[in-house]
């Protein structure tokens, strides 16, 4: 018989992970999480995962889906009484999805950079990663979330810059998400870390900028 339950399986600094827990959270379903040491994979993980053997993976009722963003759509149809996490309307549907797929494809890979870029290279990284935040922000425009009035599959995808971009500025010197640059984004970062669901699933900030701050150095001196 199959395996009952839900099981999330993560890495506590992922950035991915992180969007599953918050969408089960949203939904009030109980699940258990199993961290993962990435240098030394789970047989579990291997097997539910063997195409890209990468976190975060979702077990439901012991079948597996994987990719974050894909996870999060699947978390929202398959407990569909709970929280709205997808626009009811399919035009809203398909615009969260286009954005989020921007925000993957080209918002991430021009942040990514920033976190080791050192000297002149690092003003360049942080003028092309503004410039794809800048196109972003303006999903958020006359909004108080990416989702309107509450928080949505959209604000789960770019949640994570909210918590971990500032990490990378402190960590590399940078200053990416500044009032003067970015306001509406400056601002949601706030508001987005104030959501109950959101702040009680954060890891330890103190833990991950220790973290980030020792694979930095280790990047840099590879
Ligand atoms: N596009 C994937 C990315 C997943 C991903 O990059 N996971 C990282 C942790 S954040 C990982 O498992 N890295 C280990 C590896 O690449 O072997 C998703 O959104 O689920």
């Amino acid at each position: 018989m199959a395996e009952k339950g839900v099981k999330v399986f993560g890495m506590w600094a992922s950035p991915m992970a992180i969007r599953l827990e918050w969408a089960l959270r949203l939904k009030s379903v109980v699940y258990e999480y199993v961290d993962e040491d990435l240098g030394n994979k789970s047989d579990a993980l291997l097997r539910y995962n063997p195409v890209t053997k990468k976190v975060p993976v979702l077990v439901h009722d012991g079948k597996p889906v994987v990719e974050s963003a894909i996870i999060v759509e699947y978390i929202d149809e398959a407990w569909k009484d709970g929280y709205p996490i997808m626009p009811a309307d399919p035009y809203e549907r398909a615009q969260a999805r286009f954005w989020a797929n921007f925000a993957d494809e080209k918002c991430n890979a021009a942040v990514y950079p920033v976190f080791t870029a050192t000297g002149e290279a690092q003003g360049k990284v942080v003028h092309e990663a503004q410039q794809c935040l800048k196109t972003l922000e303006k999903a958020l425009e006359g909004k108080k979330f990416f989702g309107g009035d509450a928080v949505g599959y959209l604000d789960l995808v770019v949640g994570w810059y909210a918590y971990w971009l500032p990490i990378i500025e402190e960590v590399s010197g940078a200053s990416v998400v500044t009032d003067e640059e970015l306001p509406l984004m400056k601002a949601w970062f706030d508001r987005f870390l104030a959501v109950d669901v959101v702040k009680e699933t954060l890891p330890p900030r103190d833990k991950l900028l220790a973290l980030n701050t020792a694979r930095r150095e280790q990047l840099l001196t590879a």
